[in-house]
């Protein structure tokens, strides 16, 4: 069956590099023999090129992936299709619909005919089987969600062990060399491919909704998969840097070392990010055989300058560590420490967030980024708040990736507004963090005005 994998043309919000999600997604769907194209929308794509492109691969199945800052938005694209295509199945997947509680799928999205919780590649290849064979019993497939009479429901997902088993994702259908809108703007490379080596994450983190999707226990790629991952990269479409988009790459610092040998020892000239890391496990032969193998940049929840709200967010950090590790990489290497921090937590007064600022500041970092606390589902602060009657629905409308929507009692959001303006201000405008970032970007210049320009225009 041709089975079109999707996100929504985003209104909001914006995907700058390939969605290893639904590359995975491809894979398991092509193993089990069926046809599959990937679109992404971009924040300058409207429905309407989405519509066209639908027309033109004419799927059997359309399968939309789906952030929390997304939901607005699918719910429209869906109902869209539904009118055009009225034949055309339609199956929702991804993180927001894996927190989902089954009575609220037919209100969010009344266009849908199956939701697929947790881990996709095990359920929708079944899926996409059951519909080939017009079958009308879909009880087998795990993690599913599917109308059966006047309700719905739903089996329990499952999480594959063996990450291995999923293959690669199916680069060929998301050509890295066409993303050259950086996650990181100082990147000095023009185009990076992102991966992932593990999934999972043992800590529990109350701002987090990573443990409802990945899982609490690591599950991590052999080095062998992943370096064969690399390779492909490297020698099929030329790239030269990559990504690690893990919730937690320092978690396994036998797997990191591994890593780095791997990348020493084949002789590749590559650099790489980690997208998310802690530091605790991190010492510094590790932090020099990392450099050797080419890492440019790590970027860290840090989260707070409070110890307080540290420990309220269930971080399981010191700041004590923060000051050490950060000062070790920053003076024994050229990584580049990129920070982030959130903002006008529950509980946090103002004078939690002047900590956080004046933290920020002290520490031995590159940049830095504030966010205001995003109230999305999925996260035990979030369950924490509804419990408490803080909030009520969440404002999917309202949420933007760049919104600041709650502030902690006491304290209101134009207040919290104005500190987190302050935030960054005071922590850029020093001669010294600017002279840093302008020699590490300048080289960026065209390509960053460029992708300025495009979004501007739409
Ligand atoms: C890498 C990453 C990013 C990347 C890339 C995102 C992308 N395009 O995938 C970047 C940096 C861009 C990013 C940005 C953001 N992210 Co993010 N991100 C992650 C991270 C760490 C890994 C994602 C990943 O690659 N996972 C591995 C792949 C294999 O899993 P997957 O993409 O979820 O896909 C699987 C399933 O979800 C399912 N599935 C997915 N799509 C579909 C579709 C169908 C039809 C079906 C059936 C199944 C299905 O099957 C897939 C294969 O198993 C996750 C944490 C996590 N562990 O998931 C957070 C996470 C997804 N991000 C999160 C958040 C909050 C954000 C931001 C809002 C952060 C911010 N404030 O800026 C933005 C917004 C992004 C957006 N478009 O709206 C939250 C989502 C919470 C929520 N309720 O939506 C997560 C869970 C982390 C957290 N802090 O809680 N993110
Ligand atoms: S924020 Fe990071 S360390 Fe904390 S639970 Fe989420 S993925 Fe794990």
């Amino acid at each position: 069956m041709r089975v079109l994998l999707a996100v929504a043309p985003p209104k909001q919000t914006q995907s700058k590099m390939p969605d290893l999600g639904l590359g995975y997604l491809a894979t398991a769907l092509r193993k089990s023999g069926h046809q599959v194209a990937i679109y992404q929308g971009e924040t300058d794509e409207s429905l309407d090129r989405f519509l066209s492109m639908i027309r033109e691969f004419r799927p059997a199945l359309l399968g939309l992936k789906i952030f929390s800052l997304e939901v607005v938005s699918a719910r429209e694209s869906m109902e869209a299709v539904r009118t055009e295509f009225p034949d055309m199945r339609q199956v929702i997947g991804g993180p927001h619909v894996s927190i989902m509680q089954i009575d609220e799928f037919e209100t969010l999205f009344p266009a849908m005919d199956f939701a697929i919780r947790g881990e996709g590649e095990i359920p929708l290849p079944m899926l996409a089987d059951a519909l080939d064979n017009r079958a009308s019993d879909f009880r087998h497939i795990p993690g599913i969600v599917y109308r059966h009479g006047e309700s719905w429901s739903a089996t329990p997902p499952v999480r594959h062990p063996n990450l291995d088993d999923f293959g690669m994702p199916a680069w060929d259908l998301m050509d890295p060399r066409k993303y050259t809108d950086r996650w990181f703007f100082w990147n000095p490379a023009e185009v990076g491919a992102p991966i992932i080596t593990s999934r999972g994450c043992p800590y529990r983190c109350s701002f987090c909704a990573q443990n409802i999707v990945g899982g609490k226990r690591l599950r991590q790629r052999s080095l062998a998969n992943v370096l064969d991952e690399l390779d492909l990269l490297i020698n099929q479409f030329g790239m030269t840097d990559f990504e690690i988009m893990d919730d937690n790459f320092m978690m396994n610092m036998d797997f990191v070392t591994g890593f780095c040998r791997g990348i020493i020892n084949r002789g590749w000239k590559i650099t790489w990010s980690c997208g998310g890391s802690r530091l605790d496990n991190l010492d510094l032969p590790t932090v020099r055989l990392m450099e050797q193998a080419g890492c440019t940049i790590l970027s860290v929840g840090l989260e707070s300058g409070s110890q307080r709200v540290l420990d309220y967010m269930c971080k399981d950090l010191r700041l004590e560590t923060v000051r050490v590790k950060t000062a070790m990489i920053t003076r024994n290497s050229s990584i580049k420490i990129h920070a982030m921090f959130i903002l006008g937590y529950p509980t946090e007064t103002r004078q939690d967030i002047l900590k956080t600022i004046a933290f920020a500041k002290k520490l031995d970092i590159f940049a830095a980024t504030f966010f205001t606390f995003l109230l999305l589902p999925g996260s035990p602060e979030f369950a924490r708040l509804l419990d408490r009657g803080e909030i009520t629905n969440p404002p999917f409308r309202a949420i933007r990736i760049d919104s600041h929507i709650y502030a902690p009692q006491g304290m209101t959001l134009k207040e919290l507004k104005r500190l987190y303006h302050r935030a960054f201000l005071s922590f850029y405008l020093r001669p010294h963090v600017l002279w840093r970032i302008f020699r590490a970007t300048w080289h960026r210049i065209p390509v960053i005005l460029k992708n300025a320009i495009r979004k501007w225009h739409f």
